[in-house]
């Protein structure tokens, strides 16, 4: 059909142009962070903290799409802003992950050329400038996307409430209510230094909406909690396996880094 896409040879991000022709666009996400072009003298990125503020209730739903999984929040009492946002005020609409087959990829941005194991996203939008997700989706300064790279190490307690929830959500389209509360800030980091760049949705359809928000700081997550991400499956429950492919897993979810072309990359913070 018309809005079928995923990360197969077949359907998979070279292709993507065909049906989405925003993804060839000159503002496109990922990207590569070359570090030594970040640019840091920019007072304003420093002169305004960046801040975030979650309610211990925002996360309500954890759902299988089909190629991640996503926890659906209420936007209510969430707030992002400060940094390249400036002034404006971004509420949470929903976080989801990105991972590989193995542990030495799966992150969409790398550094330096390197892949991290996974990348987490907290999607958010300007709440200042549009009334609606839908509308902000389409403007160039609608969504704000912190990144979290993933590594592998121990276990992460906030990340297992959600690796235990995951096997009622193994097939596709399928929803579990979250009861035990699941605290989004605590899947950040604990130092605040970030690169930011101008960029866009890094799923179809690729919108250049995006404000990127990447923690330079890594959470680690152990190899256990990425294999249980790994056994999401890409087709709903009862229907056939299609075996020929990884027997339907959810793997290699990531888009490969686009040019970044002339736009500037800054950074604030180590
Ligand atoms: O991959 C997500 C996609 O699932 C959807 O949530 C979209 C808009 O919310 O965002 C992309 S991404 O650019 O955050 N990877
Ligand atoms: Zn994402």
């Amino acid at each position: 059909s018309k809005d079928e896409w995923d990360y197969s040879i077949q359907n998979g991000p070279s292709t993507w142009v065909t049906k989405f022709p925003m993804a060839a666009g000159s503002r496109q996400s990922p990207v590569n962070i070359e570090t030594k072009r970040a640019e840091s003298d920019h007072e304003a990125l420093s002169s305004k903290p960046l801040r975030w503020k979650y309610p211990a209730t925002a996360s309500r739903k954890l759902v299988n799409p089909g190629y991640c999984w996503r926890v659906d929040t209420a936007g209510e009492g969430t707030f992002l802003s400060g940094g390249p946002l400036m002034d404006d005020v971004y509420k949470l609409e929903q976080y989801h992950c990105h991972w590989g087959c193995s542990d030495s990829r799966g992150s969409e941005h790398t550094v330096d050329g390197q892949a991290f194991a996974g990348e987490l996203h907290l999607v958010h939008w300007n709440t200042s400038k549009y009334k609606t997700f839908g509308e902000a989706a389409k403007a160039s300064d609608g969504l704000a996307v912190l990144g979290v790279f993933l590594k592998v190490g121990k276990t992460h307690e906030e990340m297992d409430k959600i690796a235990r929830l995951l096997p009622y959500v193994s097939h596709k389209d399928e929803v579990v209510e979250i009861t035990e509360p699941i605290d989004p800030g605590k899947l950040l980091p604990d130092d605040n230094g970030y690169w930011t760049y101008l960029g866009s949705l890094t799923t179809p359809p690729c919108n250049e909406s995006v404000t990127w928000i990447l923690f330079k700081k890594y959470i680690e997550v152990s190899h256990h909690q990425l294999n249980i991400f790994r056994n999401l499956r890409k087709f709903p429950r009862g229907e056939e396996c299609p075996c020929h492919e990884n027997h339907g897993a959810v793997i290699n979810n990531f888009r490969p880094p686009m040019p970044l072309g002339n736009r500037v990359l800054r950074e604030c913070g180590s």
